[in-house]
């Protein structure tokens, strides 16, 4: 199926916050209570639409055991967005999310979008961190924020969204470079075409690109010679 945009994701935070059932989640709408632990890293895919245009996104889910974490490095490079996972049931996990963000900030892309996600919100009668305290530290960071459970789908699909929506909104203000395939975008087919010949690099825009001139210095607009 063709798209618009292609975004790459990370997922990352601690082992057993439940980054891989939130992959499942929104690629499969199904919970999955057992599941392998990942090693190394996995990847999933979903095509969604934002503000009407087809836009796939392609997530890596990495292993959050110390161990790999030199591989999971390896990956921010060409991500657009990350999730950044928590357990809400388990303040050891949200105590390490500073530490996953300055890994995240040193490897990778500087403008990547980063949704900070408190996970399992329905276990709230085990809840060991306040929503306010997650809420806290993403607007302290400048980051998104959602509680979601990937068990009951709360909000699952939301943050996906969310964070491509970001991603889109700083495509159309210019802010990620979407020539460079380490910025974790890639543009679609089809939107390829006109692009190469903007000379303003606006690339984002509603509507697509001012005509440019032909080779007679006649700019043609929908077939049509205009002024
Ligand atoms: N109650 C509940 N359990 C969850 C949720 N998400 C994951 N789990 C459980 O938490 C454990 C770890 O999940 P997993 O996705 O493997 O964590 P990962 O190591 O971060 O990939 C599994 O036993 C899941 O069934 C959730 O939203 N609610
Ligand atoms: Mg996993």
């Amino acid at each position: 199926m063709s798209y618009d945009y292609l975004f790459k994701y990370i997922i990352i935070g601690d082992t057993g916050v439940g980054k891989s059932c939130l992959l499942l989640q929104f690629t499969d709408k199904r919970f999955q209570p057992v599941h392998d632990l990942t090693i190394g890293v996995e990847f999933g895919a979903r095509m969604v639409s934002i503000d009407g245009r087809p836009i796939k996104l392609q997530i890596w889910d990495t292993a959050g055991q110390e161990s790999f974490r030199s591989i999971t490095r390896s990956y921010y490079r060409g991500a657009a967005g990350a999730l950044l996972v928590y357990d809400i049931t388990r303040r050891e996990t949200f105590n390490h999310l500073m530490s996953w963000l300055e890994d995240a900030r040193q490897h990778g892309n500087p403008d990547m979008a980063v949704m900070v996600i408190g996970n399992k919100c329905d276990l709230s009668h085990r809840r060991a961190v306040n929503k306010e305290e997650g809420e806290q530290f993403a607007k302290e960071n400048g980051l998104l924020f959602l509680e979601t459970s990937a068990r009951t789908s709360q909000n699952a699909e939301e943050a996906f969204i969310m964070t491509a929506a970001k991603i889109l909104q700083n495509i159309n203000e210019g802010i990620f470079n979407v020539s460079d395939e380490s910025s974790g975008i890639k543009i679609g087919y089809g939107r390829g075409q006109g692009i190469t010949g903007a000379k303003d690099g606006n690339l984002g825009q509603k509507g697509g690109l001012s005509p440019a001139k032909n080779r007679n210095g006649v700019r043609e607009v929908n077939g049509r010679q205009a002024r």
